[in-house]
């Protein structure tokens, strides 16, 4: 069995979600921050056995788009060491990013 991590936009999730539930993947749905852009976005939580983890990643695939974020520098690289950059960069968010774990137990009680 693996666990999954995919950190998906908000603006995906919902429909990340649905049809996830149509293909009979459990899903747990968590609120989550990015650090760089400090920007909210969507942690999915999954348990699926290993033979649906192409089918997985094919649907993240298909659903969660890549975006790009002005970030101006006056915002999110405040804090950095060495804010060198005086005009807004433009960054690529998504498709999604996704962590694989392998689970050791999985136990309903
Ligand atoms: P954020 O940390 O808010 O990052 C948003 C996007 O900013 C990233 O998109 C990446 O393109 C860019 N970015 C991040 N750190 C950067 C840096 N130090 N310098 C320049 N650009 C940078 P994605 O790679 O698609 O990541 C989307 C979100 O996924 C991230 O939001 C973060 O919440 C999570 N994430 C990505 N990689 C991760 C990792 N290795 N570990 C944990 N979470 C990660």
């Amino acid at each position: 069995m693996k666990l999954v991590f995919a950190i998906v936009q908000d603006a995906d999730a919902a429909h990340l979600i649905r049809r996830l539930s149509e293909q009979a993947f459990e899903v747990t749905k968590l609120a989550s921050t990015g650090g760089f852009l400090r920007e909210g976005n969507t942690t999915l939580l999954m348990g699926i056995d290993e033979e649906r983890l192409d089918d997985l990643k094919r649907l993240v695939r298909q659903v969660c788009r890549t975006r790009t974020r002005l970030v101006s520098p006056g915002i999110a690289l405040s804090e950095q060491a060495e804010p060198l950059l005086n005009q807004p960069i433009e960054v690529p968010v998504g498709g999604a990013v996704l962590f694989v774990l392998s689970i050791e137990e999985f136990v309903k009680v």
